[in-house]
């Protein structure tokens, strides 16, 4: 398994172009605002407050850069979906995101969050087509899935498959940032990726 032994927090950006040197491999993770894409990088660094977390959703609001042992960087992307913003602040993010995804050569995989329990909604099924439609390698991942049942979790990871259009459930993967569920399979997937780089 991947061992995380070093991470450091480098920038925050609002422009792919001003991405963090020297590049290395990014793994990026994006989805709703409070989905808890900061909570899973807090959970996967050990590291407490890591990469910002809030109760109010909105939180991360930079392209955010943490260099993992010298050798890939984890990406904190702004939530989306989230209302109390103004429509222009709503649009740059936006165009900030997709800019993003569509150019930079560096990201090598983009881990798509989503409720675990609430299960996807519209904006995350437009992404998922969104991605579909320029090829750009993702892996769906369930957050807070402790706050469901054991027993409802097959069932629930089949449902979510189904509206994300997912032809295997199965890649799905099952995480909670509160007990570690999922930890090790996450840091395995990331490290298949890097490998295969
Ligand atoms: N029960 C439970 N709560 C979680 C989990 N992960 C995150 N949360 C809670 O969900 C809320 C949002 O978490 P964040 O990690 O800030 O979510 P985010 O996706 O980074 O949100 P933005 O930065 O606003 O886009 C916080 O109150 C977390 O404590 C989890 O695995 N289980
Ligand atoms: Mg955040």
């Amino acid at each position: 398994m991947l061992q995380i032994k070093n991470a450091k927090f480098i920038k925050s950006i609002m422009d792919w172009t001003d991405a963090p040197t020297p590049p290395l491999p990014e793994i990026a993770f994006v989805g709703r605002s409070n989905v808890g894409k900061s909570s899973l990088i807090n959970c996967l660094v050990n590291i407490r407050n890591f990469a910002r977390v809030s109760k109010q959703p909105g939180k991360t609001r930079t392209i955010n850069y943490f260099a993992i042992d010298d050798s890939f960087y984890l990406v904190d992307l702004p939530g989306y979906g989230f209302a109390k913003i103004s429509r222009t602040e709503k649009a740059h993010w936006q165009k900030a995101i997709e800019q993003y995804l569509l150019n930079n050569q560096q990201l090598k995989m983009l881990m798509v969050l989503v409720d675990g329990k609430v299960g996807p909604k519209d904006n995350d099924v437009q992404l998922v087509e969104w991605l579909n439609f320029h090829q750009i390698p993702y892996h769906i991942i369930a957050t807070k899935i402790d706050r469901v049942s054991k027993n409802s979790r097959p069932k629930q990871r089949k449902l979510i498959g189904e509206v994300l259009g997912q032809e295997s459930a199965s890649r799905l993967l099952m995480c909670s940032a509160k007990d570690s569920t999922g930890k090790e399979d996450l840091l395995n997937l990331i490290e298949t990726i890097l490998k295969h780089d």
